[in-house]
């Protein structure tokens, strides 16, 4: 068990404690004492909610303080009132500032659907178990065509109590849509990208966490034996197992009785499968951390891993967390980022949001700002760093633009300029072939319109060699077979080079 799950427990527990009505009780620290000691407290009638090596947490009213510390205990107090914290933080769940629930979201989606309609629609991918839809917002030109441009998947809320990581995919969808008129950059990642925001991808456990127990980490699944939920982040069908996952359903681990066993884990797999991403991010909480895989083993060959680690310093410079893979943190098995990546080639990443998993909602800016930022980073290079990866999607590279191409190109050679391993050179070096014929193909385009723009363009980039020679071929070959199809004096330039 991880420090989060400890904490949940906690949590729950402190729900529970809060249910009776009497006098004000306070959420109490009970400072330098033993397990031992914090049991004894325990066994006679305190509310202990939470036991650590060497303190203990309480819930006490002020005649059970004072009694403790009559005998000894030093005491402190963490909070105050603690039925008044719990209304607090409901009466702030609805309101405009506050945290999105399942409903806002549906009824925020629907709206932007309506209102951009050229730029985005909205799908339901899948129901959950309890029967709710799992939507998905995609955000790109022609939404309704399949445009083969590369894609990209955000998803929050794997996890029900992780309310951040809905704010983030959301904040990145309004940002999309509502720059999209005015803002160049934004328009030009519309336009040629494919972005699909699967915000709460656990609505069943989402609800439950706002509306019956806060700390709630699985799906609602009603389990053979009586208990509830399956966690969605171990139940994917790459090295679905039993590290850092367990079979037992009272687990807040569990993986589920087979690999996809839950609605949920399925839809998203079946929209990877159609959808062919480049890249994704799942949202969690929290650490900081931006994860890359895989996570299932430590020291697991990741033969793209050089591009993951550029791609998570780049982010980490952006919204200023720290880059890690995942099995580094700690093992698991089943996760969403291995089977994107170890079965779909996708460039998946989990980024742990935040210092706790629920922060308050005043904090709601200060991570979904720069994390917007480090996704549509992400998003841009989707169209470039994904090209470098062999049987990801060779239709792609067929349609790619050409500043696109030329910058996939550079940033490839950027990568693995240096690359000493033989194998992965050769499977590079075959797609910076792909891209390059692409590059070409669009330069000849252009010179049979009498432009020289994209052939200048060319001849002034380092890593486009390759692309300059294949035109050079195609030019050649041309005048050869079909005199004056270009202008001399670019056919001249062309055999000086
Ligand atoms: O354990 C998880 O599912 C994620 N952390 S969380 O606290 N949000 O639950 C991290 C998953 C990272 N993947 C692996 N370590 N395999
Ligand atoms: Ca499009
Ligand atoms: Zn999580």
């Amino acid at each position: 068990m991880n420090m989060r799950m400890a904490a949940a427990l906690c949590g729950a527990a402190l729900l529970f404690a809060t249910a009776s009505h009497s006098a004000p009780k306070s959420l109490v620290k009970i400072q330098k004492i033993s397990k031992v000691q914090a049991a004894k407290i325990a066994s006679l009638g305190y509310d202990v909610v939470s036991i650590k090596d060497n303190y203990a947490e309480a819930v006490l009213d002020k005649t059970e303080a004072a009694a403790l510390s009559s005998k000894g205990y030093s005491l402190k107090t963490l909070i105050a009132d603690l039925d008044k914290y719990v209304a607090q933080m409901k009466s702030t769940q609805n309101k405009t500032d506050s945290y999105y629930n399942y409903a806002k979201v549906e009824t925020v989606l629907a709206d932007w659907a309506k209102k951009y309609s050229t730029i985005c629609r909205l799908e339901s991918i899948g129901k959950s178990c309890e029967n709710k839809n799992i939507w998905a917002l995609k955000i790109s030109d022609e939404p309704q065509k399949n445009e083969q441009e590369p894609a990209v998947l955000l998803m929050g809320a794997h996890h029900a109590r992780e309310w951040p990581s809905i704010e983030v995919p959301m904040a990145v969808a309004e940002k999309l849509l509502s720059n999209y008129a005015e803002n160049a950059d934004i328009k030009r990642l519309v336009d040629t990208r494919e972005i699909w925001i699967v915000p709460v991808v656990n609505p069943d456990g989402v609800i439950y966490s706002m509306e019956k127990s806060k700390f709630w980490r699985k799906n609602r699944r009603k389990n053979a034996d009586g208990t509830y939920g399956v966690d969605l982040n171990r139940n994917y069908g790459y090295q679905w197992g039993n590290v850092g996952s367990s079979n037992s359903g009272y687990s807040d681990t569990y993986h589920g009785p087979s690999a996809f066993s839950e609605p949920e884990s399925l839809a998203i797999k079946k929209l990877a499968q159609r959808e062919k991403f480049q890249s994704s991010i799942s949202y969690h909480t929290y650490s900081e951390l931006i994860l890359y895989p895989f996570g299932y083993a430590h020291n697991a060959n990741n033969p793209d891993s050089k591009i993951f680690i550029k791609l998570a310093e780049e982010m980490a410079k952006i919204n200023g967390y720290r880059p890690q893979n995942s099995a580094e943190l700690y093992p698991a098995m089943g996760d969403l980022d291995d089977f994107m990546y170890g079965n779909e080639k996708v460039l998946s990443f989990t980024f742990e949001l935040c210092k706790s998993f629920i922060p308050p909602a005043s904090q709601i800016p200060s991570f979904t700002l720069p994390n917007v930022e480090a996704a549509l980073h992400l998003i841009d290079k989707a169209g470039t760093y994904a090209m470098a990866i062999p049987g990801n999607n060779p239709r792609l590279i067929e349609n790619l633009g050409f500043e696109d191409a030329l910058n996939a190109i550079s940033d490839i050679s950027t990568i693995f300029g240096d690359e000493r391993n033989i194998v992965i050179r050769n499977e590079v070096l075959k797609q910076v072939d792909l891209i390059s014929k692409r590059l070409a193909q669009l330069t000849v385009d252009d010179l049979k319109q009498q432009s020289t723009e994209k052939w200048q363009r060319l001849n002034s980039e380092q890593s486009a060699t390759l692309a300059v020679s294949y035109v050079r071929t195609r030019l050649l070959f041309d005048e050869g077979h079909n005199p004056g199809t270009y202008a001399t004096e670019l056919i001249n330039t062309v055999k000086n080079k």
